[in-house]
């Protein structure tokens, strides 16, 4: 069976706090999800907000809507809570006097939006309205401290929940570190986002969440985990080409009999688009 993350035990281990409740925008229990894979409703286009578009749900997860714009591809997915603003049952932005536009790389001719909207929508089946949940009011200040624990969406993995701290405030802004990721992944966003929760928040909502990755060497992991940098472009050990980068990596461990030659060094080839994953710290 599943086993959640102890936070409990990671709060003493850390000898740190959670961010209080009264922090976040989020409903205090999360909302029951009752959309299914197929529904379609009305969305907000992430990349252009001043626009509604049709959106159909590719997946949920907990209190979460994975969801596709209808017209755009498949690389641009997005994830909304089910009492999100920004979603709404189909008919609403009509009502309200708006026109439904086509998604921002709409994969066809701007001409023939009229009947692909029709099109889309004939015979679809329409998320009622009675699933969508209003969304929370918040606290009206940043009431953040530095240090304090939560769980917060990877920005980069959007479909992942991580175990974070606030690193930094400033004004209306914290900063949300990864705990055990060295950097790669955090960012700042307003003490109201929709993308951070209260610790407990997932296990509460029926939603995975990522324990902290593995911090490096000195802890006492049973392996030690060992992270070379990739090369710089001016490092001359380093081959470079316009889609990789290569470089020579000694092989010895920490615990090895020193008295022994040590092994040859190995190469590596890694495509400069991949993120390399925990061993290869591409933020150096
Ligand atoms: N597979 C990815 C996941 C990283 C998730 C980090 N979240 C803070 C990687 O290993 O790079």
């Amino acid at each position: 069976t599943y086993q959640a993350f102890n936070w409990d035990e990671y709060l003493k281990q850390t000898n740190s706090s959670p961010a209080p409740l009264d922090c976040f925008k989020q409903a205090v229990n999360p909302p029951q999800n009752d959309f299914k894979v197929g529904m379609k409703l009305e969305a907000l286009d992430p990349r252009n907000v001043t626009s509604t578009c049709i959106a159909t749900v590719i997946s949920v997860l907990g209190p979460r809507l994975r969801l596709r714009l209808d017209g755009s591809d498949n690389k641009n997915d997005f994830w909304r809570l089910v009492d999100s603003s920004e979603i709404h049952p189909i008919g609403h932005c009509e009502k309200s006097g708006g026109m439904l536009q086509p998604p921002l790389g709409f994969r066809m001719n701007a001409s023939s939006w009229p009947m692909f909207l029709l099109k889309t929508l004939n015979g679809a089946e329409m998320a009622p309205s009675k699933i969508f949940q209003s969304e929370p009011s918040g606290p009206r200040t940043n009431l953040f401290q530095v240090g304090q624990k939560l769980e917060a969406v990877d920005k980069k993995n959007p479909q992942l929940i991580c175990c974070a701290t606030v690193g930094a405030i400033k004004q209306d802004q914290i900063h949300v570190t990864f705990d055990g990721w060295r950097g790669a992944f955090d960012y700042w966003c307003r003490y109201d986002s929709r993308d951070i929760f209260p610790v407990g928040w997932s296990a509460k909502s029926g939603h995975p969440l990522q324990p902290p990755g593995q911090k490096n060497s000195t802890g006492s992991n049973r392996f030690k985990i060992r992270t070379f940098s990739l090369p710089s472009t001016t490092t001359p050990a380093s081959a470079t080409t316009n889609n990789t980068v290569s470089t020579t990596i000694d092989v010895q461990s920490p615990e090895a009999d020193t008295s022994a030659p040590p092994p040859p060094p190995i190469v590596v080839h890694l495509r400069k688009s991949c993120m390399g994953g925990p061993l290869i710290d591409s933020s150096l």
